[in-house]
């Protein structure tokens, strides 16, 4: 059985419970030990202290990527990843893009969320939002669905996406801004949003992330 040490608002949770239901894999979910990622319980336990991470038969892991890749290896079936080597690569490097692009772009508007009294308006943060612009951008010339990344089915590319552009919406709507997805991003979003696991957890994340912003007070 695999234990998954997770939160509700963590899109790289996201990500990793949709592989495990998309493949049906028995799995139970915790908060880390001690409630939270910087507990001393939970760091002990997985030296990184990140969410999400997993024991399996007492082997454990941290890395959303490590952990999928993984979760594809030991339950190849149904696969999440294409045959060919090639795609293959190119699915694994829009992976990649968005752990190293388009989550970083929405994480650096959490402190504007938490300073809470503060504008859009100003010089600093228009910089921050138009840097989540400008990996959108990116992202549309970067892939081409059908409907999914990876053709008829959907791959490991497809599943980190959905939450965190779904995030970086909610959190521009909630600082005043407007988000309006290109048509290729809006039609892919339509189709990943469409597949029951998919969008079941990208709705439980975006919840998560509405009641975190409903803690915040704003008053600009
Ligand atoms: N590259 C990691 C990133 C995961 C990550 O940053 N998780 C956040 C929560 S969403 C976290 O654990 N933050 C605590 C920290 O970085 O110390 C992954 O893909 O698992």
């Amino acid at each position: 059985m695999i234990r998954l040490y997770a939160l509700p608002l963590s899109v790289y949770c996201t990500k990793v419970r949709i592989v495990l239901r998309i493949k049906g894999i028995p799995y139970e979910e915790s908060p880390p030990p001690g409630g939270h990622y910087s507990s001393a319980d939970y760091q002990a336990r997985m030296p990184p202290g990140t969410i999400p991470s997993i024991e399996h038969d007492g082997f454990k892991l941290f890395d959303s990527e490590a952990i999928v890749e993984y979760l594809e290896e030991v339950y190849p079936v149904p696969s999440l990843r294409a045959e060919d080597p090639r795609q293959r690569a190119r699915q694994r490097a829009i992976s990649q893009f968005h752990n190293t692009r388009v989550e970083p772009a929405v994480r650096v508007l959490f402190p504007l969320v938490r300073q809470g009294s503060e504008t859009p308006g100003e010089d600093h943060h228009g910089d921050l939002l138009d840097g989540f612009f400008r990996q959108l951008e990116k992202l549309e010339r970067i892939i081409d669905p059908a409907p999914y990344v990876g053709g008829a089915k959907p791959c490991l590319a497809d599943c980190a996406f959905p939450a965190t552009l779904r995030m970086g919406q909610d959190i521009l709507a909630y600082l005043g801004a407007d988000v309006s997805f290109s048509s290729r991003l809006d039609a892919w979003l339509g189709t990943l949003e469409g597949h029951a696991v998919i969008g079941e957890e990208v709705a439980a994340n975006r919840a998560a992330v509405g009641d975190w912003l409903k803690g915040f007070r704003r008053t600009g």
